[in-house]
């Protein structure tokens, strides 16, 4: 029996994992030995506060195994049954997408006509011809990750970039900035240090669209939730702000506010009513750094052009929170020292990704300025950054370019595309079905405010459409807006060839002509540190949400599972295909360019690769005395910043905004986009375009909120985890299916005759889903809430824009954009409507019997891949399969 202990990371924190004989028994969390240096302290209010000396992990972290192991991997190279690869690339049944079965592919078979179609495309049509995408995460590790291993492929190859929108930060990307810069943090503040003002300082946190126990700092697993429970009982008080009342609301709330979802920036205008009637924010703050206060001001108190004061009574109307409470949150938030923000690390939240969501942003950072911002114990943190951290020791997060393989110095040669044509993900389905796409921005903007306005057009002029789509990954059908919208795209033929190259069979991988199983990063070496998603552009210092920061070597714990490969090795093959292997790989195998990672970083001071390698994971300390650079401080009390990330304009004391003030009227604004409809000078409360105003609400009265699940990374947990569907609050089975919740407030189910368990369907003009009802007080009265990003895509008519019973909240939520120069995305602003569900129950279409049919798909030793390889698509083998589930269920009964 060989027993092995190794490392690894995954999205939900690190972990160890003990193999026994090849196989994973046991996942569990990293507890330190004693060479692990001592935890910061840090002393407050009489106490001295230090961390527990291990790694925390999420519940997902410890469903690794399952990931590894899940039915529905991807196990061998497949090829769509009835593709056709004719020679023009046309009358390839496309139409067949998403409802075809697969035959097994060798890797040579597979490899080689991906490579054909590569080079047919690109010489038929140009480089450009050819377009590839990620998802927005990913298994951790740097030499595996996308920026890595798949943009050093799409790179050296030439290829139309699809670029990404900052789906996490929408509202404040596009709006903050304009009122105090930081287009550099994607518009979040800076929150260094804050952990330790809160611990000394706070009174009061305000937890605004907010549910750090489920969202946890990003990846930062469960290490904040202490810092927490330190607040709640120093006896700082907790107000949440949400339609939900959340988990961490449920554990910690002292006060619950429920505004009707999209209705934020009405409730900040009230707020500031209450301040400005009251003179209760700080004068002399406001005079010193705000630029056109007292015309912001006038619009608030009614001498606007909409003559309408914002009073609580006003402010109640629009939000449903009652104006005794908006007065209440005002004065306790002026008269005691208050941090908090919105979302995952003060600059997120869903309340960001609305119609309105740039105004709220906007106002949301206008109020913590009106309260002397940075200020001790005055500020925009939410309680999940901002632990004291050694900034000296530098390995590198995945969006760091000195930290891909894509980029010297970790490989010899940058990789660089020679194609300029660009698409925008929100949009790659209308402009593969139009044709034609005209969008602004330069999606993650970090580079300068100015970039949020150049103009992209598709195709670019002289340039050929895209024909090729190489989609790593498979969850856009339960990601992006408006699934039926991609639906469609995959049907057309203008995409000649789609491959899908992914660990899982998600819903999309089944829209594919070739489908590559790429293995987890527990079956390959790769290198990396927990939490730290780099400086390039996703705010910087994430792992300041850690109490330790951790490098690991990502160990390979087992050989690759079936037939499956690493990203890594998929792309080298293919491009050795391609006749440039040599200078992809530049030699190096996979645990040469891990070790290329330790050498360019502070690592390879700290600690020999020989011993890294054997103990399997690094931890670096912080000095006792170390330097204190708290957030925002610099600019209350007027010195040259000192964080660890800021730009030149704030070594001379100012904001990155035009006049380096916080502009209460947008001088950026006015400058570049003054007929803006969504983002006016001044940040205003506006109607959504998709709102309880408009007329669509007539007919679809409830709103939908799809926030970040509470069980699952996205995607990736949830599909391959059937344990996790046994969680009451995440999933229920019916008939054999684990239907998703959909939460409704006990008044409006009493309204529509729904009880707690019944299957409901959620419903509007853009799409259909049959979820299970947990009717509850927790949600507010208009409000629907269900877990968005499903992992289950499951229409009951594979291929075609039918109702789902995965819970694929994503088909009702709008494909449009936030506005016509504001091109984020919206999912919670979406009216729907909800019935009780009493439709059949889809027979065979259970989402297991699916599962075994993928399996049965791959699996050359069973009868019923015969059939598939015909072409017999899926549905008959459902049946077959469904029957031998009865049978099985009869004989144990
Ligand atoms: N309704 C609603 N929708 C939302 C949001 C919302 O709030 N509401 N939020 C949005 C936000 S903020 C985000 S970030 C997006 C996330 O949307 P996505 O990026 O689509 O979601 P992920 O689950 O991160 O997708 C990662 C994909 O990469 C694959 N993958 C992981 N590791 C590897 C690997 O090593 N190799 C290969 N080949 N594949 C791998 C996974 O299997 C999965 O298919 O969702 C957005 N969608
Ligand atoms: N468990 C888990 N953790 C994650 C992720 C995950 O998928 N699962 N995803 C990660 C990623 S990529 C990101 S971007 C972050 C996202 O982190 P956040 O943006 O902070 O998370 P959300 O869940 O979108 O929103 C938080 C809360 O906003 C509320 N909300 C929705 N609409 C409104 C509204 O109109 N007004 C108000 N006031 N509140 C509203 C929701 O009910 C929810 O409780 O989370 C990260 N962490
Ligand atoms: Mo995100």
């Amino acid at each position: 029996m060989v027993e092995k202990v190794t490392h690894s990371i995954c999205v939900g924190g690190p972990i160890a994992i003990h193999t026994v004989d090849g196989v994973i028994r046991r996942i569990r969390p990293i507890i330190f030995d004693e060479t692990a240096p001592p935890g910061w302290v840090i002393k407050a209010r009489g106490r001295e506060y230090t961390p527990y000396r291990k790694a925390t992990t999420t519940l997902i972290a410890l469903t690794e195994k399952n990931r590894a192991y899940a039915y529905d991997r991807i196990r061998y190279p497949m090829i769509r049954a009835d593709f056709v690869e004719t020679p023009d690339g046309q009358n390839r049944n496309t139409e067949n997408r998403g409802k075809s079965g697969y035959r097994r592919a060798t890797w040579d078979e597979a490899l080689e006509l991906v490579a054909r179609e590569i080079e047919r495309v690109q010489t038929t049509y140009g480089k450009e011809s050819v377009t590839a995408i990620t998802g927005s995460h990913h298994s951790w590790g740097l030499l595996g990750y996308k920026l890595s291993a798949f943009a050093r492929f799409f790179r050296m190859l030439g290829y139309t970039q699809i670029m990404d929108n900052p789906d996490s930060w929408e509202g404040f990307t596009w709006g903050a900035p304009h009122t105090y810069g930081y287009y550099w943090r994607l518009g979040g503040s800076e929150t260094f240090d804050l952990l330790e003002d809160a611990l000394q300082n706070v009174e009061t946190m305000i937890m605004w669209s907010h549910d750090p126990d489920t969202t946890r700092g990003g990846y930062a697993a469960n290490e904040s939730t202490m810092w927490r429970r330190w607040l709640d009982d120093m006896g700082v008080q907790f107000i949440y702000i949400d339609p939900f009342n959340n988990f961490s609301a449920v554990k910690q709330a002292d006060k619950w506010l429920a505004p009707r979802p999209g209705t934020d920036a009405a409730l900040c205008e009230g707020i500031a009513y209450v301040w400005l009637t009251e003179g209760t924010y700080d004068k002399e703050y406001i005079a010193r750094h705000a630029h056109r206060f007292d015309e912001w001001a006038d619009y608030i108190l009614g001498k606007g052009v909409d003559r309408t004061p914002k009073t609580p009574k006003w402010c109640e109307a629009e939000t449903g929170i009652p104006a005794a409470d908006i007065k209440a949150l005002a004065r306790r938030w002026a008269s005691t020292r208050t941090m908090g923000g919105s979302g995952l690390r003060g600059g997120f939240g869903g309340v960001c990704r609305t119609a309105n969501g740039t105004e709220f942003a906007r106002l949301m950072v206008q109020l913590f300025a009106m309260q002397g911002m940075g200020k001790p114990g005055q500020n925009i943190w939410t309680g999940t950054t901002g632990a004291p951290m050694d900034y000296n020791f530098w390995f590198g997060g995945y969006s760091d370019p000195l930290a891909q393989i894509a980029n010297q110095p970790i490989a010899d040669r940058t990789a660089v595309n020679c194609v300029t044509q660009k698409l925008y993900r929100p949009n790659l389905p209308d402009a593969i079905l139009d044709g034609h796409y005209e969008w602004h921005g330069e999606g993650f903007c970090g580079g300068g405010i100015d970039l949020e306005f150049t103009e992209h057009v598709y195709p670019e002029p002289g340039c050929s459409k895209v024909h090729l789509f190489y989609r790593y990954g498979g969850t856009f059908m339960g990601t992006m807006l408006d699934t039926n919208k991609w639906v469609r795209m995959y049907k057309s033929p203008e995409l000649e060839f789609v491959v899908n190259q992914d660990i899982h069979f998600h819903g999309e991988a089944r829209f594919a002509d070739v489908i590559l199983p790429a293995c987890t990063n527990l079956e390959r070496y790769d290198i990396g540190e927990f939490c730290n998603s780099g400086n390039g552009g996703y705010q910087s210092h994430s792992q300041t949400g850690c109490n330790w920061q951790i490098v690991v070597f990502q160990d390979k714990a087992i050989e690759p599972l079936w037939e499956s490969r690493s990203d890594y090795w998929i792309f080298s093959q293919l491009a050795a295909k391609l006749g440039w292997g040599e200078e992809y790989t530049e030699g190096r195998s996979e645990l040469d360019w891990c070790k290329r990672f330790w050498e360019k970083s502070d690592l390879c001071d700290r600690i020999s690769w020989e011993d890294f390698i054997k103990k399997g994971y690094y931890v670096a300390g912080v000095p006792a005395d170390w330097e204190r650079h708290y957030g925002f401080r610099w600019f209350a009390e007027g010195y040259p910043c000192d964080t660890p990330n800021h730009k030149p304009c704030q070594e001379e004391g100012k904001l990155g905004t035009f006049t380096g003030k916080f502009e209460f009227v947008s001088e950026s604004l006015l400058h570049w986009a003054p007929h803006d409809e969504t983002r006016t000078p001044i940040a205003t409360y506006k109607y959504s375009w998709e709102g309880h105003h408009s007329l669509k609400a007539r007919k679809y009265p409830f709103h939908l909120i799809s926030p970040h699940p509470r069980f699952d990374y996205h995607t990736q947990h949830n599909s391959s985890t059937p344990w996790l569907w046994e969680i009451p609050e995440n999933r229920r089975y019916i008939n054999g299916n684990p239907y998703l919740i959909a939460r409704i407030h006990p008044q409006k189910a009493a309204e529509k005759g729904i009880k707690d368990g019944d299957l409901v369907l959620l419903f509007n003009e853009r799409g259909s889903v049959v979820c299970v009802a947990r009717v509850t007080y927790r949600v507010e009265e208009n409000t629907i809430h269900a877990y968005g990003s499903s992992g289950i895509y499951n229409p009951v008519a594979p291929g075609e824009t039918a109702m789902d019973i995965g819970g694929c909240v994503n088909l009702l939520t709008p494909g449009k954009l936030i506005g016509s120069m504001v091109p984020g995305m919206a999912p919670n602003s979406t009216l729907m409507d909800i019935c009780k569900y009493e439709g059949p129950l889809p027979a065979g279409q259970c989402f297991e019997y699916k599962l075994d049919a993928v399996a049965l798909a791959a699996d050359p030793e069973s009868a019923t891949c015969k059939e598939i390889i015909e072409g017999h698509g899926f549905e008959s083998i459902q049946a077959k399969v469904r029957e031998e589930y009865l049978k099985k269920g009869a004989a144990a009964r």
